[in-house]
């Protein structure tokens, strides 16, 4: 462990006794989510993995430390300042933390912090990838080399056609990282249960989920696995619907010559934006329904 590391009381106990603990980011806190529906959420994600037999472990940067495990204050903190706090990737870490800054956590430092205190399993919403357009913008997320490098598995709800999911899906074989659906041999896209692109394996407990990701650490292989859980078809969108806004939110970030980090925020903001209130209904679902699989995973794992 180290200096800049600060386990909550729970979280640290959960760890020292092989109690199951459940990793959670705050980039979809601070900056997913509207006020205050980002805390509400939040709180019943938390929720949702204790009354599943696990520990919630939100993970985000306060005053320059590398939390695991936030109390309701710090949770509200960060969703009340919301994108005021800086959305925090792996190159970010150095600086934040010298200065005592504060950060939302992506998939990627989420997984980095995790790692540290020790926790293997992580829930979230989706993931970044490479973006429609990466053989010219070079734009890919972190998140996939993280999974590539860092051994905690992180269960989604797939990712958002405002990635290219071939490429995604490409990106993640060339660095073996294992793409497992949960229930389903199709990737998830999120809103949708369908993409037309097929994961690795299916898989369909959260026992066997266990045992695969206990056999690539034991073979002491590096890196993370995928799992992706299609949304609950009662809160699944039309494709319809959603893909025309992400086209639309695409060109309009074209058009804006939005780039960098600002480009996923941008485009998720958008599809909000031409989706009203049914996409923000169906984005917690979806996070529900990955916490409750991540608690029964961690807890197989903890046996
Ligand atoms: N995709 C979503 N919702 C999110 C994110 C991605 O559907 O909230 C967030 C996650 O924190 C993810 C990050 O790790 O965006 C990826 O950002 P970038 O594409 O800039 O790497
Ligand atoms: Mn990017």
């Amino acid at each position: 462990m180290n200096n800049y590391l600060s386990l909550s009381p729970e979280v640290k106990q959960a760890l020292e006794q092989g109690k199951p603990v459940v990793a959670l980011e705050s980039t979809i806190i601070s900056h997913g989510m509207p006020y205050p529906q980002n805390v509400e959420t939040a709180l019943r994600v938390e929720q949702t993995i204790r009354e599943n037999g696990a520990v919630p472990a939100t993970i985000a940067i306060i005053g320059g430390k590398l939390k695991a495990g936030c109390t309701p204050e710090e949770i509200e903190y960060l969703g009340k300042k919301g994108q005021a706090i800086t959305k925090a990737s792996r190159r970010d870490l150095p600086v934040l933390i010298a200065r005592g800054e504060d950060g939302a956590t992506t998939v990627t430092t989420t997984m980095i912090i995790a790692a540290m205190a020790g926790i293997k399993v992580f829930a979230t919403g989706g993931i970044g990838g490479v973006h429609r357009g990466a053989e010219k913008t070079m734009d890919i997320s972190a998140d996939l080399e993280e999974l590539a490098q860092t051994p905690v598995m992180v269960i989604c709800a797939g990712a958002k056609s405002i990635l290219d999911l071939g490429l995604t899906l490409e990106y993640l074989e060339t660095k073996g990282v294992p793409v497992i659906g949960y229930g389903t041999e199709e990737l998830p896209a999120f809103y949708t249960r369908h993409s037309g692109f097929k994961v690795d394996y299916r898989i369909d407990t959260p026992e066997e989920l266990a045992a695969a990701f206990k056999a690539k650490i034991d073979m002491g292989l590096k890196g993370g696995m995928l799992v992706t859980n299609p949304i609950p078809e009662e809160y699944s969108m039309p494709a319809d619907v959603i893909n025309k806004a992400i086209d639309t939110a695409i060109a309009e970030s074209v058009k804006a010559g939005i780039h960098g980090k600002e480009t996923t925020p941008f485009l998720l903001a958008k599809v909000k934006e031409l989706t009203g209130g049914d996409s923000l209904v169906s984005n917690i679902q979806l996070v529900l329904n990955n916490a409750r699989l991540a608690a029964k995973t961690a807890s197989a794992l903890a046996k």
